[in-house]
């Protein structure tokens, strides 16, 4: 017969010292900005061979929706790694567990008490208002004095969690409250790292006391996860399921009715429950506040765009009133920043690492059973070619000329990803950015401390993009300013 054509693999990266001096030139190793630049000179698609792990980097959309949408089920694997292992107990939760029967129902137990106890009632627009509300107090009594917003976004959102996980939330300097602010910063600043370290294994960056400091973060999150596990048991009605907990006891109960009927049998061990809401535990609190964070370091920037959300909210809501969800049609200006946020700052900026399940194919190119495919949404979301000058902040970009919103303008924008890994809070996330924005905004003036430079936009890269630190002064509006 004919000759099979010979597999035409991913240019491969010759000369890893050069990768290597290059990570040492930036300090901070960025891996999202050294993979986008690295396509000036090996092509949008190229692979990384290191140790045991073949590793495809993907920068343009095309290839990224083959990936993610057209070949979801082939690429929906994940990697074990030692630190996420830690996290997760080996992968027993959604985000960094690989695909199985057992994670397709995990997924769709969370993402039915997601819709329950979301969108289809008025009961998270509620909770997502109290703290809205419980924000804007404490922001008014610290007025004119330069604040640190994160720990006070941090609980808002944290508290929006623990209302839908446990139907419990903190107040301010709870001493639970804070051990988890600090459990949950180490765990942002040590897993999912030292994939440096399989990338770059001579690097060495990944020390063991940062092993060390993950484990410690991850034995009190569990504790706490423990303990809502044991309080959520002990009582468990017979009818009504009050929060995700709640939901998935109640489903564990059930899996073990009805399991007879299911061949191979699943089953959904109090550890694959306890990661699971883990997973939406903290992917609930990082990534949210990590986007409200950047939206208020943008307004520092840019103060007309603040100034044009002012306007939109006092013409479409005024000041007799609070913002609610219902507003989102009329306030186009702010979804549309919110929008520009998520594409100049991704937080997620290459993803959670994909595996190929099967021997596969990206564009012409043989893609062998077990590569790690890397998407780069970095390279997306810059790309010059589909963004007019992508580094600058301009939300009228996801505008039209009549100023009305238009969602996509282009597609290389997946700030929550897509297909069947696809983010499992992307509608959560997008409420409480509006509700939480426009709450702020209606409200204060943000600015930056005088007679200093701005602080920078530069982000620190890890499982999320994350923000430096910097403080902001929140000035009562004029209208507001003689008690309301
Ligand atoms: C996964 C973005 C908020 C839960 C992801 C992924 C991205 C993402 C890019 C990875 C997709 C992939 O690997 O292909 C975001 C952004 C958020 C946000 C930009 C905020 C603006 C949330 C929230 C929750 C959540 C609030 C929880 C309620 C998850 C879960 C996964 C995930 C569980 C793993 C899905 C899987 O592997 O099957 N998210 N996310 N995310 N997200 Fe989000
Ligand atoms: C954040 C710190 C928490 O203590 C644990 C945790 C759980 C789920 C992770 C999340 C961290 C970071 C953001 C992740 C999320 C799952 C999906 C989400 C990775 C590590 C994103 C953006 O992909």
């Amino acid at each position: 017969g004919k000759a099979e054509p010979r597999p035409k693999y991913p240019r491969s990266l010759p000369s890893l010292p050069i990768i290597g001096s290059l990570l040492h030139l930036a300090g901070n190793p960025q891996l999202h900005l050294l993979f986008h630049s690295l396509q000036k000179k090996y092509g949008s698609l190229y692979s990384l061979k290191m140790g045991s792990h073949y590793m495809v980097v993907v920068n343009h959309y095309l290839h990224a929706k083959e990936v993610l949408l057209k070949k979801g089920k082939t690429f929906a694997g994940r990697p074990h790694t030692v630190t996420t292992d830690v996290l997760t107990r080996d992968g027993k939760d959604i985000a960094f567990a690989s695909y199985s029967p057992l994670w397709k129902f995990q997924r769709k137990q969370v993402h039915a008490a997601l819709s329950m106890f979301g969108k289809g009632t008025l009961a998270l627009e509620k909770i997502i208002c109290r703290e809205a509300a419980s924000m804007c107090e404490t922001l008014s009594t610290s007025q004119d004095t330069l604040l640190d917003m994160a720990p006070e976004l941090n609980r808002a959102v944290t508290n929006v969690v623990c209302s839908l996980c446990f139907s419990s939330c903190y107040r301010r300097g709870d001493p639970e409250f804070e051990a988890m602010l600090q459990y949950s910063q180490g765990i942002v600043d040590t897993v999912a790292q030292e994939s440096l370290v399989d990338i770059f294994p001579w690097l060495q960056v990944f020390p063991n006391k940062d092993l060390a400091l993950l484990k410690r973060c991850v034995e009190v999150r569990d504790q706490l996860l423990q303990k809502q596990f044991k309080e959520h048991k002990e009582a468990l009605g017979s009818d009504s399921a009050n929060d995700l907990m709640d939901a998935l006891l109640r489903a564990q109960l059930n899996m073990e009715n009805n399991n007879s009927r299911l061949a191979p049998p699943l089953e959904l061990t109090d550890d694959h429950l306890l990661m699971t809401v883990g997973d939406i535990f903290g992917a609930g609190v990082e990534t949210t506040s990590t986007v409200l964070k950047w939206a208020v370091l943008y307004l520092l920037h840019y103060p007309e765009v603040q100034r044009k959300i002012q306007e939109e909210l006092d013409q479409k809501i005024g000041f007799e009133r609070h913002p609610q969800l219902s507003d989102r049609q009329q306030l186009p200006y702010l979804e549309a920043t919110i929008s520009e946020v998520l594409r100049i700052r991704p937080v997620s900026p290459l993803l959670i690492p994909h595996v190929a399940l099967t021997d596969a194919s990206i564009g012409e190119y043989t893609i062998p059973k077990g590569a790690r495919v890397i998407i780069n949404l970095w390279s997306l979301h810059h790309d010059e070619k589909e963004w007019d000058k992508p580094g600058e902040f301009n939300p009228g970009r996801f505008l039209d000329e009549r100023g009305n919103r238009l969602y996509s303008p282009s597609p290389s924008y997946l700030p929550f990803g897509a297909g069947i890994r696809v983010c499992l809070g992307e509608g959560l996330a997008k409420m409480e950015l509006f509700l939480f924005l426009a709450w702020i905004l209606q409200r204060f003036t943000l600015e930056a401390p005088p007679g200093q430079p701005l602080p920078t936009l530069e982000g620190k890269f890890g499982v999320v993009l994350q923000v430096q630190p910097f403080k902001v002064k929140a000035r009562l509006r004029a209208a507001w300013r003689d008690g309301v």
